[in-house]
């Protein structure tokens, strides 16, 4: 092979991802990734952002994934990382990832292939570290690089088939892949013929082209694909001659994969066949297949074929639960990953029948007895947008309307009013217990945050199967297939809309959010910076357009309260997973996503010091980051949960106390701020100062990070 004509399997990768509209890889690579390093001279349209830690990296692509988002639109956070370990650092804010319901692509190296078993000092499992948070590709075999990173994009863009289903894909690629020569001519080929679904987000010409080429799909086979690789052991272990192929002439390349049609028939076929419980739509997550594997190896190992089909148990597939719109398709259901347009007609009948019954039902309701909580995609502006619209033609008014208290993303301010579930467990069933009907758009089941010791219940719900609606993507599709459903079984009950109660509370609403607002921004004006200041304050003077990430825990308890209907517009993102330590570095992924934003880091001290390494990134970067730090000078949240758990003994020395203080020794923000290289950092301790150099902040855009120290 002539080299000008190849490139290497990281550059290969690299291409893959700029496909599907990345533009910026979190990186923190060591000696298996360094092809990855050369590889990003090759593709210059991905920007490699060099994290300090781990936990940044992830963090980072989390806040990148959620900005990047539209109804419509999933572009995936992308991580490159160093081995097991590399990994294991990413895993707590991997972990938010997953319950955020981010894109999120790994990058991962490993040893090279021949070299892997022999216990290198720095080899560890990385499949079982990966497989936590989500699913795993290993790409293993030589050529299969495009094959294995494309699905690893197509599984982390796949509209979920369950709301907080994990996005968070790794892809392991082994040293000696990386530095493998490929044709460019043959990545070209597979990139073009392969990863046409995922660009549906981009809206151009040439998206409308490869959309067209999804709908006809060409026969294409390529050597060395996971499912040829998967049906040749799987056929070699069960020594079967009669194993079907997982694919025939007419399936796309992207649908030998197992995120297909095929896999779907091959999993039914190893249901009947062999009587092994697999569920298709898991399928795409390679580590069953390996699991799968290496489970019927054992039988194997004790027992001929015949004694497999005879003995294994012959359970069916375990069915979705509840009453949501794939309630009635559990046989129709469409692998991950399926084109927005591949609804089937099954599918397409079961979410019209599922409309019209919603509607039919919630018009009949009690009025001010129906109540909204919103998770995952929900708060999307478009998306919340059309929920608001769709229930004030129900008669539901704002004030029933609830987002998660954890969420993801919620596009606020420009007129969009909703209220925040409490974070307390007894306060949000309280809440949620004043309706009769409750309706979930993309969100799970509320559950509380912690079992208490007086407090012995998980669900925070008391509606029964029956008063709960569940409106979700359907199965091969998006949220926005089932708005559909619903407006148009809407459109033909005009006659019983009951927009005047809706109007009529909604008024009333608004006026109260708005003077809750004012007397939050208006409590205090000078003196002694507190908490309720702060927020008022930020809501004062954010910028149009910007985005807050908020792990301010505590001393943010009042934000949302402060922002009303008649901010300006502005997305909010918060810690979906608990697991602190994401706000600094979310900021960094926000800020790259889009740098026209400006972005405010609202941030606790204490979990701020889990990935401070974040305020190096935005130096180096000059990313438009206005850093609040709430610096209380500890573990506040932990004190109150102290109090309230009436812990035996707290604080009866400074024994215990030591746990939750961090003020000994003080921590000093600025000097690290300036230290990670920040050329404008200040503290405040007065209410005055704090609204000016808020203020002073928000006008500045082009001169680098700004970090503002709350002292409260
Ligand atoms: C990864 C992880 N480690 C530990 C905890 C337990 N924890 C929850 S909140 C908290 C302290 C938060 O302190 P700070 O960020 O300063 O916020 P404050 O309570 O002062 O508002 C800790 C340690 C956690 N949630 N996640
Ligand atoms: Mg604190």
């Amino acid at each position: 092979m002539v080299e000008s004509e190849t490139v290497t399997g990281a550059a290969a990768v690299l291409q893959v991802a700029e496909r599907y509209g990345v533009d910026a890889c979190f990186a923190n690579p060591g000696t298996t990734e360094m092809h990855f390093v050369g590889a990003f001279e090759s593709v210059p349209k991905i920007k490699p952002i060099l994290t300090l830690h781990e936990t940044v990296a992830s963090g980072a692509a989390d806040g990148y994934a959620r900005v990047k988002k539209g109804s419509n639109i999933t572009i995936p956070g992308v991580t490159l990382l160093h081995l097991g370990p590399g990994l294991m650092n990413a895993s707590a804010n991997l972990h938010n990832a997953r319950r955020s319901g981010s894109s999120i692509v790994n990058i991962v190296g490993d040893m090279s292939t021949w070299h892997s078993g022999c216990d290198p000092v720095l080899e560890s499992n990385i499949a079982d570290i990966a497989k936590i948070n989500g699913a795993v590709i290993s790409s293993k075999v030589p050529g299969a690089i495009v094959t294995d990173a494309n699905e690893a994009f197509v599984g982390a863009i796949a509209s979920p088939t369950s709301p907080g289903e994990s996005k968070v894909m790794t892809l392991i690629v082994p040293h000696d892949r990386s530095w493998e020569r490929i044709e460019k001519a043959s990545v070209s080929d597979a990139i073009r013929r392969d990863v046409s679904i995922p660009v549906q987000q981009h809206e151009d010409q040439e998206h409308k082209e490869h959309h067209h080429h999804l709908q006809s799909p060409e026969p294409g086979l390529t050597k060395g694909s996971v499912a040829e690789r998967m049906h040749a052991q799987l056929a070699e272990l069960l020594d079967a001659k009669d194993v079907p192929p997982p694919f025939d002439t007419k399936t796309t390349f992207r649908s030998i994969g197992l995120t297909s049609q095929s896999s779907i028939r091959y999993a039914a076929m190893l249901r009947e066949e062999f009587h092994l419980d697999i569920r298709p739509t898991i399928m795409y997550d390679y580590t069953m297949v390996w699991d799968l594997i290496e489970y019927i190896e054992s039988r194997l190992a004790i027992e001929n074929k015949n004694d497999v089909a005879n003995n294994l148990s012959s359970a069916s597939s375990p069915s979705r639960e509840s009453n949501n719109v794939t309630k009635d398709t559990t046989t129709t259901k469409l692998s991950p990953g399926h084109a927005p347009s591949g609804l089937t007609e099954q599918v397409q009948k079961a979410i019209n029948a599922f409309g019209k019954s919603f509607v039919k039902s919630i018009l009949k309701s009690e009025p001010g007895k129906v109540g909204v909580y919103l998770g995952g995609d929900g708060g999307i502006r478009e998306n919340l947008e059309r929920v608001c619209q769709i229930c004030r033609k129900l008669g539901i008014s704002e004030d029933s309307i609830y987002v998660e208290n954890a969420f993801s993303r919620v596009d606020r301010g420009g007129g969009l009013t909703v209220k925040r579930c409490p974070y307390f467990p007894r306060d949000a069933m309280a809440v949620l217990a004043s309706f009769h009907t409750l309706i979930l758009v993309d969100a799970k089941k509320p559950v509380a945050m912690f079992g208490y010791k007086d407090q012995n219940f998980s669900s925070l719900i008391r509606q029964g199967e029956d008063d709960v609606w569940e409106i979700e993507a359907p199965p091969g599709g998006k949220l926005e297939d089932t708005f559909v459903a619903i407006e148009t079984a809407l459109e033909k009950k005009e006659s019983l809309w009951r927009t005047d109660i809706a109007d009529a509370k909604n008024d009333k609403h608004r006026e109260k959010v708005t003077r809750t607002a004012k007397e939050t921004t208006l409590l205090e004006k000078s003196g002694k910076l507190t908490p309720v200041a702060m927020c008022g304050a930020i809501e004062k003077s954010q910028p149009e357009n910007c985005v807050v990430v908020d792990e301010s825990l505590t001393s943010g308890s009042m934000y949302w309260d402060a922002t009303d209907a008649f901010s300006p517009q502005f997305t909010h993102l918060t810690l979906t997973g608990g697991a602190i330590g994401f706000g600094l570095s979310a900021a960094v992924g926000a800020a790259v996503a889009d740098r026209s934003r400006k972005i405010i880091a609202f941030q606790a001290d204490g979990s701020g010091l889990y990935d401070c390494q974040a305020l190096w990134t935005m130096s180096r970067y000059n990313l438009n980051v206005c850093v609040v730090i709430c610096n209380n000078s500890a573990y506040n949240i932990l004190n109150i949960e102290s109090a309230m758990q009436r812990v035996e003994d707290a604080n009866k020395t400074n024994l215990s106390k030591s746990l939750t203080s961090l003020g000994d020794p003080a921590i000093d923000w600025v000097a690290m701020a300036k230290s990670f290289g920040f050329r404008m950092a200040t503290r405040c301790d007065t209410i005055e100062r704090f609204q000016m150099v808020f203020q002073e902040a928000m006008e500045k855009n082009d001169e680098g990070p700004i970090l503002v120290e709350a002292i409260i």
